[in-house]
């Protein structure tokens, strides 16, 4: 197997990271190295990152849009040069929790700031490096929302936001994906964590063969 460049996107809840942590300990179960990482903060520099962007308070630091998209923006590149790219040259597997469509839905969808201004960006802050397959796990809002509330922590900044700007969140994540279809699978979030397993584990044993 080639090394894949995978993501996993979505709104909050959709139960992205649970797979995520799954699809990594089937690939190593077939025998491929993965790392599995995440955006924002898996770098020295990204935690930094991300403590302005998300830390959980009741009086989060406010920011421009603009400022938030080059901060996530920021993130991704110091992540690509000392994580994702020397994983990707060694063989290994990189499996991402959010990455591109992530700025393009929350920035873009969420916040309104122009797509193309947005699409620029990403080819500077990614080096060029796109992923090979996306899964988007699709819920309505709601649900989301519901299983994010259990956790019963204080809510970050995007969190705290209206229902309506989940919705055009999660409007946007299935527009890029209908952009898309060759990149991304969409995955019915609302199923068992063992059904959404085997549907990304048939999927991930295609990838495999190319
Ligand atoms: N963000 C952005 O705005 N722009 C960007 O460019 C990037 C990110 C990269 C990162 O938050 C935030 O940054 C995020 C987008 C924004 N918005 N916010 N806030 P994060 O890293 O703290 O967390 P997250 O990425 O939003 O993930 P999450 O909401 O914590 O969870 P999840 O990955 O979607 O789901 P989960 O942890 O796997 O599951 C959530 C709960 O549901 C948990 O209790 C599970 O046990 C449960 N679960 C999981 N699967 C199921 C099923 N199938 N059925 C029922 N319950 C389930």
């Amino acid at each position: 197997m080639t090394a894949h460049f995978i993501t996993f996107e979505g709104i909050e809840g959709c139960g992205k990271t649970t797979q995520a942590k799954r699809a990594e300990e089937y690939l190593k179960s077939l025998g491929y190295p993965v790392l599995r990482t995440y955006e924002p903060g898996a770098t020295r520099v990204g935690e930094y990152i991300r403590r302005i962007l998300l830390e959980k308070n009741d009086n989060p630091i406010p920011l421009h849009p603009i400022s938030e998209l080059l901060l996530f923006s920021a993130d991704r590149t110091q992540h690509l040069c000392e994580l994702i790219l020397p994983a990707l040259e060694q063989g290994i597997t990189v499996i991402c929790d959010r990455y591109i469509d992530s700025t393009t839905a929350y920035q873009g969808g969420g916040r309104g700031i122009d797509l193309e201004l947005i699409h620029q960006i990403h080819k500077t802050a990614t080096l060029g490096i796109y992923p090979t397959r996306t899964y988007l796990f699709d819920l309505p809002v709601e649900i989301g929302l519901q299983r994010i509330s259990k956790r019963g922590n204080t809510l970050d900044r995007l969190e705290t936001e209206n229902i309506e700007f989940h919705q055009r969140i999660r409007d946007c994540f299935l527009r890029i994906a209908y952009n898309n279809p060759q990149r991304v699978m969409i995955i019915d979030a609302n199923q068992s964590e063992d059904a959404i397993a085997l549907i990304i584990q048939n999927d991930l044993r295609e990838l495999c063969q190319k």
